[in-house]
């Protein structure tokens, strides 16, 4: 044997002693063989290898140094934000234990099947063996596993059974917000299935629908059902009045046939769904636009063979993210169905399901914000670059302060909603509430939805290369979150959303928003450390009032093109007020004051701005389309 092959091969045998030192030695069984046997003398290259100890880079070495990973700890004891809020507005014990022994098995258990969930994604089953048509959508056992414990954790049922008054949304909502980023995506089906069982409620819960809303709001496994909320059709998922081709075919006993392809169905392994279609007359002609569209009840079952009822599961989709959930392509070939609105009442009846949906949307998107910064943070003590660890440079925990406004400020944001929620449910609410949750569900939705791609993103980026790499689970955070801010309506559509609002209120809705935001300012005026922050919202209440007052007096368009920047600066500033009224609750943390303060020195009414610069003049859509399709020059 060579010196060189003998050294490779002693090497090896260390490396292999060091992987395998569980294993009783007798099992090993490696001859060291640069061992010198006696009277042999040793080259000089191996005498100067051996006095300097192995050399730590040879194929069966890879160096001793190991970054320890980010630790996901309890979520909710983590969370001095959360407590807070609680301890402020719902301090009951029983709250606090069941979300804290919740917390633990986030930490515990439930983040890995979270892990298990993404990387054993459905499949679809089209045929048995026999060639029988099934369409079985195979989920794993974690996918399984998370329905048992929404049940058992009552994570529909609370906001139901409202053991808390106006308070029950904000309980049921913290432990979503525990569960979203380690829930695998099971937050999906749930956001249906809480909205699903809200539209059942407002139509009265008579037959047929009874069963279904008993066991969407179960705490029974065995009961548990989940909704699905069939909508988008393949001529689109935002203009549902016309994208919407799905007839519904009367049948003689007062039920209907649902005929039509559903472009998009999340979590398609439902138990029911409601869906929307157009009901067909006698001679087979429908009514075109939102006004033809009615609201059906559904159920996903299969007849003796196995077979899908009515349904053809035609693929599922191949998505940038929430690759852990089936969502699918479905023809709708005589599903049998129940009208639950009167007929062209469609939109508004499922209008409902959005609300919750859209809320729903929101936490999750807090959430992830929440989690990649408790992972940051943890990583922050554990990592060292440049001679000391990353908690200890400026710049890097500079970056994390910024992160940790924007999330304490989505968390705020959404937490208001679900209070409003709690207060419309529990019939506490104002008219003044009412208005607010209408105007703030669309806002909060699509800016906390972009809040979390951006914050997600850079908290990827705090963990340098292994931010990057898939099997740390963080990159999954990120394409995860990308799908916020177009399901359940897109930044644009929500915006005109607002507009949607503020139009059909006659603008009450944005009273409602100035006399709450500047409520929450009045109370704060006495606190002088939260003076610029105060000064600062008070400010841009004026900007937007100013806003208003000149855009009324444009036509629809001028406003159209502001849509955006109105919605963020509503967001914004009622953010800054939410902010400043938590730092002055009288145990606020010196941590919340900095978080308002902070907050409010970005600029907070964007609109105003933009309309002083021109922007939203008639002469603008004319040089934004010639930018986009701006031509190069020829020859
Ligand atoms: O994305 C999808 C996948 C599902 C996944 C869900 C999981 C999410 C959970 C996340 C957790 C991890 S499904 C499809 C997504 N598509 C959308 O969300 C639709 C987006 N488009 C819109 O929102 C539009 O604004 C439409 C479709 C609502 C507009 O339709 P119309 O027919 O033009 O609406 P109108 O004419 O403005 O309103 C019709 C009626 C009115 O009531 P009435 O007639 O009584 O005055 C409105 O006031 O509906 C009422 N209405 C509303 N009410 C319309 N929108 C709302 C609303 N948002 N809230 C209350």
């Amino acid at each position: 044997m060579s010196v060189r092959s003998a050294l490779l091969h002693r090497r090896a045998a260390v490396g292999l002693c060091t992987l395998w030192h569980g294993v009783p030695r007798s099992l090993i069984h490696i001859r060291s063989a640069s061992a010198a046997e006696p009277g042999q003398k040793r080259s000089d290259e191996e005498q100067l290898w051996e006095a300097a100890g192995y050399r730590p880079f040879t194929r069966a070495r890879i160096g001793s140094f190991f970054q320890d990973s980010p630790v996901l700890k309890n979520p909710f004891l983590e969370d001095a934000l959360l407590r807070g809020y609680l301890r402020r507005h719902l301090p009951h014990e029983a709250v606090f234990s069941d979300l804290c022994s919740f917390g633990e098995r986030m930490a515990k258990d439930v983040d890995g099947w979270g892990r298990e969930c993404e990387v054993t994604p459905p499949r679809l089953v089209h045929f048995d063996p026999w060639g029988r048509r099934v369409d079985h959508i195979v989920t794993s056992p974690a996918w399984k596993r998370m329905k048992d414990l929404s049940a058992q954790e009552g994570l529909v049922a609370i906001g139901y059974e409202r053991s808390f008054g106006e308070w029950s949304r904000v309980y049921q909502m913290s432990k979503l917000y525990i569960f979203s980023p380690s829930s695998g995506l099971y937050t999906c089906p749930l956001a249906m299935t809480d909205g699903a069982a809200k539209v059942l409620q407002s139509t009265g819960v008579l037959w047929p629908v009874e069963e279904a809303y008993s066991r969407l709001t179960s705490r029974k496994p065995e009961r548990f059902w989940t909704s699905g909320q069939w909508m988008t059709e393949r001529q689109g998922g935002s203009d549902v009045a016309s994208g919407t081709e799905t007839v519904a075919v009367p049948q003689t006993d007062g039920s209907y046939k649902l005929h039509g392809f559903k472009w998009f169905t999340s979590a398609t392994d439902a138990d029911m769904t409601l869906t929307l279609a157009r009901v067909q007359d006698r001679t087979g002609a429908t009514t075109p636009g939102s006004k033809g569209l009615s609201l059906f009840y559904a159920e996903v079952s299969r007849d003796e063979e196995g077979r899908l009822r009515g349904v053809e599961v035609q693929r599922l989709k191949d998505k940038l993210g929430t690759r852990q959930m089936p969502t699918a392509e479905l023809l709708l070939d005589g599903l049998p169905a129940q009208r639950l609105s009167e007929e062209g009442r469609g939109v508004a009846s499922i209008a409902n399901m959005l609300t919750i949906t859209r809320i729903h949307n929101s936490i999750s998107a807090a959430a992830a914000m929440r989690r990649v910064l408790q992972l940051a943070r943890d990583y922050a003590s554990r990592r060292t670059a440049f001679g000391k660890l990353l908690k200890d440079h400026p710049l890097h925990m500079g970056t994390l302060a910024r992160m940790e406004v924007e999330t304490r400020g989505a968390f705020l944001l959404v937490m208001d909603l679900c209070r409003l929620l709690g207060r419309e449910e529990s019939g506490t609410a104002t008219q003044l509430d009412a208005h607010l949750l209408r105007l703030l569900t669309p806002v909060v939705k699509l800016y906390t939805g972009k809040q979390a791609v951006a914050v997600v993103s850079e908290g990827l980026e705090s963990f340098g290369g292994q931010g990057y790499i898939e099997d740390t689970g963080l990159p999954g955070i990120l394409r995860d979150a990308q799908v916020l801010s177009i399901w359940e309506g897109t930044t644009n559509v929500l915006s005109l959303d607002v507009l949607r609002c503020v139009a059909r209120s006659s603008g009450m809705v944005l009273h409602a928003f100035f006399t709450h935001a500047k409520s929450l300012l009045a109370d704060a005026s006495s606190v002088s450390s939260l003076a610029p922050a105060v000064e600062a919202v008070g400010g841009a209440l004026s900007e937007l009032e100013e806003f208003v007052q000149v855009a009324a007096t444009r036509g629809p368009s001028y406003l159209e093109q502001a849509a955006r920047d109105l919605a963020y600066s509503l967001a914004r500033i009622y953010t800054g007020a939410l902010l400043i009224d938590h730092a002055c609750w009288k145990r606020a943390s010196p941590s919340d004051t900095y978080a308002a303060l902070r907050w409010c020195e970005q600029e907070l009414c964007p609109v105003a701005t933009k309309q002083g610069r021109g922007y939203y003049d008639s002469s603008t859509p004319p040089l934004d389309a010639a930018l986009v399709y701006d031509r190069p020059i020829q020859g």
